[in-house]
C-alpha cells in the first residue's frame, strides 16, 4: 500500500492553525491545501469521503490508514504518533492536558465560535439577544481562563501541551470581540509567550502566503447558496451582511 503524502486540508480558521502549529512544533513536513468552505468545497463527494461531516482540517498522514478529522483528536493522534512532550504518556499529568482539551473542544471553541457568527458575520443589530448572550459567554471563557493563567504558565498546568496549542488560535480573537486586553494580563501574558515561539511564527506566516489568497478569492466571490450551506441558513431567517467579516 502507498503511504499518502502529510497534507493539510484546511484554511486560516483557528481549528486548522492549531493543527498547524502542532506540525511545525514536532518538525514534520507537511503541504497546506486549501479548502474554499466558502464555496461548498467542503461538501464535494472527495472531500466528503475524507470527513463525512464537511468540516476542516483533514488531515492525511503516511501514518494514519485513514484521513484524520476532528482537530483535537488530530492533536492528540500527532503527539502520540511523533512524541514531543506535548501530551504526557499517562497519569494526572495526561488526564488533566485531556481535560483542558475536552474544554476547548467544548467551551472555547462553541462559545467563542457563536460570538464570531453574531458579531463578525450577522449585521449588527439584527440579533441583539444572540449577540449579547454570546458575548457575555465568551467574556466568562477568557475570564476562566485569565484567572486560570494568573498561577500557571500554560493551561493544564506548567507545561506547554497540545491544550495550550488548541486554545491558542481562538484567544486571537479578543480584541476582535471587542474586549480590552489589558483587562485580562495573564492570558495575554501566555497569547504573547506562545506567539513568540518559532513555530508559531512559522504557522501564521504559512497560513498566510499558502491559504490566505485562495480564501480571500472564493470568499469574495462566494454566492448566496454557497454561504446558506456554509452557515447552515435552512429557512427564512436574517440575512448575514458578509460585508462584515473580515476572516473566518
Ligand atoms: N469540531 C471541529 C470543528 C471544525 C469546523 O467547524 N471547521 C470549520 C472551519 S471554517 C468548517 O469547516 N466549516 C465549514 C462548514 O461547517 O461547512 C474540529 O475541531 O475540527
Amino acid at each position: 500500500m502507498t503511504r499518502p503524502d502529510r497534507v493539510l486540508y484546511g484554511t486560516g480558521s483557528p481549528n486548522v492553525r492549531k493543527v498547524a502549529l502542532l506540525l511545525e512544533e514536532l518538525g514534520l513536513d507537511y503541504r497546506m491545501q486549501h479548502v474554499a468552505v466558502f464555496d461548498a468545497e467542503q461538501f464535494t463527494p472527495e472531500f466528503l469521503a475524507m470527513n463525512p461531516l464537511g468540516k476542516v482540517p483533514v488531515l492525511t498522514d503516511p501514518e494514519a490508514e485513514e484521513p484524520l478529522f476532528e482537530s483535537n483528536a488530530i492533536l492528540i493522534y500527532l503527539a502520540e504518533t511523533y512524541g514531543g512532550d506535548v501530551l504526557p504518556a499517562e497519569g494526572a499529568a495526561r488526564r488533566e492536558v485531556l481535560r483542558w482539551l475536552m474544554v476547548q473542544t467544548a467551551l472555547v471553541g462553541p462559545m467563542l465560535g457563536q460570538y464570531n457568527h453574531y458579531h463578525l458575520v450577522v449585521a449588527h443589530g439584527t440579533e441583539p439577544y444572540s449577540a449579547a448572550r454570546y458575548r457575555n459567554q465568551s467574556e466568562t471563557v477568557y475570564r476562566q481562563l485569565d484567572d486560570r493563567l494568573a498561577t500557571r504558565d500554560g493551561i493544564a498546568g506548567g507545561a506547554y501541551s497540545i491544550a495550550d496549542i488548541a486554545t491558542w488560535p481562538w484567544i486571537l480573537y479578543l480584541e476582535r470581540h471587542n474586549f480590552a486586553p489589558e483587562n485580562f494580563p495573564n492570558l495575554m501574558r501566555w497569547r504573547n509567550r506562545i506567539a513568540d515561539r518559532p513555530a508559531a511564527i512559522r504557522m501564521t506566516e504559512r497560513v498566510i502566503t499558502e491559504y490566505d489568497p485562495r480564501n480571500n478569492r472564493t470568499r469574495r466571490a462566494s454566492s448566496q447558496e454557497a454561504l446558506d450551506r456554509l452557515f447552515n441558513r435552512k429557512s427564512d431567517g436574517p440575512e448575514a451582511d458578509f460585508s462584515l467579516i473580515t476572516s473566518v
